[in-house]
């Protein structure tokens, strides 16, 4: 009886300390990933024993909401990286941490500095978002294990804009979105602000993301209407404290569309004063709105071009409209039905011309690549070539291409291989983008973990990361996010770090190897259906991109072909210019290649397409044996939900490589190669699966 008495009084001793500390939910929570990297997992050990010298109070010297949610973000996070050890705060002794949040010394966007003793952490900003930014840092760096006492950190935000531009729509369809339903609940706002948004909210600043554009880049006009501005209104007076400005897609003939104009030409002067009077009107609702977003001339959306005005005029109009207290974001995806050439020297062409005449507010957004977030492109070529317009680089962080939140694709490596590479025109991708930004197709939804898998979630993380400094190593944010997400335990964060590091190339490998691209199913784009080809646009068909005939495949982008070589820099494009030198990861998107052309490595490219299915899939099996292997390091419940990931990926991977190889085998009549697994389906059978259940359509 006394004992059973004891262990009663225990628990509810811990019980009571658990809840003076706030951390009884997240304990007691299941590790179902919504938390994300603010997970903030109890330390233990000397890291933990460390701490406990900073038990003094939290000091700040602002009353600005920013500043007091960069104490509420670090006292959480301290509290629950203490765990069941937490105490109270010393309020006898000096603090522990120490804010001043206008120190005239930093500058104030978003930059901060952190010094620290044996028993005080110092934090300094130019503004109160700085102090919250240095909350996050702080909070990032003692939850990989990091010595209070020895903190140093000064930091500065590299790209002026870091956003998010979601594809979702206001029914709650997200556009190439694999993790559930929008998370934006326009039927309830203005009244009601689901707590999500404030989650969502703390995970954009935790990685320094400062604006988001709320609707598709499709956009649905009625979006500009007084309601919609209210409910606008309501999240951005949510997100003002983590620093988070709103952007709206504008849809370009919205004066038609909902202002009863009978034209939305941008060069009338009734157009011109409609748009004045929207965006004075968004303005004295949000003082602080970001600007628009515009899909012009694109996949049939309205522009300027149906009224023979050009990319420039619209857009200086709409910016024309917000003047300096906004700016306009104005999307280079464009391709005509007419031209189709080669739909990836388009954007080049309609925008090289145009150079200069942007007005100082307009911002031209620009994808990776030329085609569209394929696995694998080259980098734009725009990109070094309008040294008179500002440009900013569009990532797509949902994995529209990339096997749609199935798997694992840690996009990190993708994005690097863009932001590194040499334009040959006065410096990398990411110093042309760096003054500007980076915007990034969100991943999130309505799915408990945000992302549709947890591996998604890093993606998110990293895309962050970059903006903020785009030096990071894609190898270090992967390590920094496991350490935050899973584990600290050295062997196996390293080992996980070094699956996410190789695996957007598996992707690629059996998706588009050698540099081939839009091989997709129409439509849903998820799986293979390299056959299409009589689609109504030659340039929605896969087959106008692999161009494979009885003598090869790929693209003739040289000279000889459509010479989209010529958009590069000189030395760019002799790198590329020659099939027998070019990096074979880029040999079909740049050349058409006979199929029994030796290629570097030896084998011919028949052999060569074969073997990188196969690799992919050794690839697939090691990690899954490599995950299996982690098991007792990772809680049972993402344990599994990864498993089953890998599992499904490896199925899809293999219907890749067999129905694409069936359909290569039917174009060029050639044996498999010797040791190759046969293809355990005919053509016929491959070509008969539909998907009417696949998301994001
Ligand atoms: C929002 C691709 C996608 C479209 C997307 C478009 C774009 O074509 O498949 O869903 O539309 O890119 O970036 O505008």
């Amino acid at each position: 009886m006394m004992r059973g008495r004891g262990l009663v009084n225990r628990l509810a001793m811990m019980v009571a300390a658990m809840l003076v500390s706030g951390i009884a939910a997240a304990s007691a929570r299941a590790e179902d990933g919504y938390d994300l990297w603010l997970r903030h997992a109890p330390l233990d050990g000397e890291v933990l024993a460390r701490l406990a010298a900073f038990d003094g109070p939290i000091t700040v010297d602002s009353a600005d909401p920013t500043a007091a949610l960069a104490v509420d973000e670090l006292r959480l996070g301290l509290d629950r990286l203490r765990g069941a050890q937490v105490q109270p705060s010393d309020t006898s002794k000096p603090a522990a941490f120490q804010f001043e949040c206008d120190h005239r010394g930093v500058k104030a966007d978003g930059a901060f500095r952190v010094t620290s003793s044996s028993n005080q952490v110092r934090i300094t900003a130019g503004a109160p978002i700085g102090c919250l930014y240095a909350s996050y840092a702080i909070l990032r760096e003692l939850g990989q294990g990091a010595d209070p006492a020895t903190l140093a950190l000064d930091e500065a935000p590299a790209m002026p804009l870091r956003m998010l531009n979601h594809w979702d729509n206001p029914d709650g369809h997200v556009e190439r979105g694999y993790s559930g339903r929008s998370i934006f609940d326009w039927w309830h706002l203005p009244e009601k602000l689901d707590s999500r948004m404030i989650d969502y909210a703390r995970a954009n600043a935790s990685i320094g993301i400062n604006a988001v554009a709320v609707n598709n880049v499709n956009a649905r006009a009625f979006m500009l209407e007084p309601r919609y501005i209210a409910k606008l209104k309501r999240l951005a007076d949510a997100w003002r404290p983590y620093g988070i400005r709103v952007f709206l897609s504008a849809r370009f003939s919205a004066p038609k569309d909902i202002g009863g104009l009978a034209t939305a030409d941008p060069l009338d002067p009734a157009v011109q004063a409609w748009w004045q009077a929207k965006a004075d009107e968004i303005f004295a609702a949000i003082p602080d709105f970001g600007g628009f977003l515009v899909k012009a001339n694109s996949e049939g959306q309205p522009g300027p071009q149906d009224y023979g005005r050009s990319h420039a005029d619209g857009a200086n109009m709409l910016a024309a409209a917000l003047g300096d207290r906004g700016t306009v974001i104005w999307r280079a995806f464009v391709y005509q039905a007419e031209d189709t050439t080669d739909r990836t020297m388009q954007a080049y062409d309609e925008f090289v011309p145009l150079d200069g005449r942007f007005a100082d507010n307009v911002i031209v957004q620009v994808k990776n690549g030329p085609l569209d977030f394929q696995p694998r492109e080259p980098f734009h070529p725009l990109f070094g070539a309008m040294p008179g317009t500002r440009l900013m680089l569009e990532a797509q962080i949902t994995r529209e291409y990339l096997g749609q939140a199935i798997g694992v694709a840690y996009l990190a490596p993708m994005w690097k291989e863009v932001l590194n590479a040499d334009t040959g025109r006065g410096g990398a991708v990411s110093d042309i983008v760096a003054p500007v930004g980076m915007a990034g197709v969100a991943n999130t939804g309505s799915d408990r973990n945000w992302t549709g898998t947890h591996f998604d979630q890093a993606s998110w993380y990293a895309f962050g990361r970059l903006a903020w400094n785009p030096a990071l190593t894609s190898e270090a944010i992967a390590r920094e996010w496991t350490a935050l997400t899973f584990t600290r335990a050295p062997e196996p964060l390293r080992r996980i770090a070094a699956m996410m590091a190789g695996s957007r190339d598996i992707v690629a490998q059996y998706t588009a190897p050698l540099g081939l691209a839009h091989l997709m199913g129409t439509g849903h784009h998820y799986g293979p259906a390299p056959w299409v080809c009589d689609l109504e646009r030659p340039d929605w068909n896969p087959c106008y991109y692999h161009r494979a005939d009885r003598q090869g495949i790929g693209f003739d982008r040289t000279a000889a072909g459509s010479n989209a070589l010529a958009q590069y820099a000189p030395g760019v494009a002799a790198r590329w210019a020659d099939p027998a030198t070019i990096d074979s990861k880029y040999l079909l998107w740049f050349h058409h290649v006979p199929w029994d052309r030796r290629i570097k490595g030896g084998d011919t490219l028949w052999e060569r397409l074969s073997a990188e299915y196969a690799w992919a899939e050794i690839n697939l099996r090691a990690r899954m044996q490599g995950w299996e292997a982690l098991r007792d390091h990772i809680d049972a419940e993402r344990h599994a939900a990864v498993a089953a990931d890998m599992a499904r990926e490896l199925k899809d991977a293999r219907w890749w490589r067999d129905a694409s190889m069936a359909y290569w085998q039917s174009v060029n009549g050639l044996p498999l190669p010797s040791g190759a697994r046969p293809i355990p389906e005919p053509l016929e059978a491959y070509k008969a699966r539909t998907f009417p259940e696949a998301p994001g359509q």
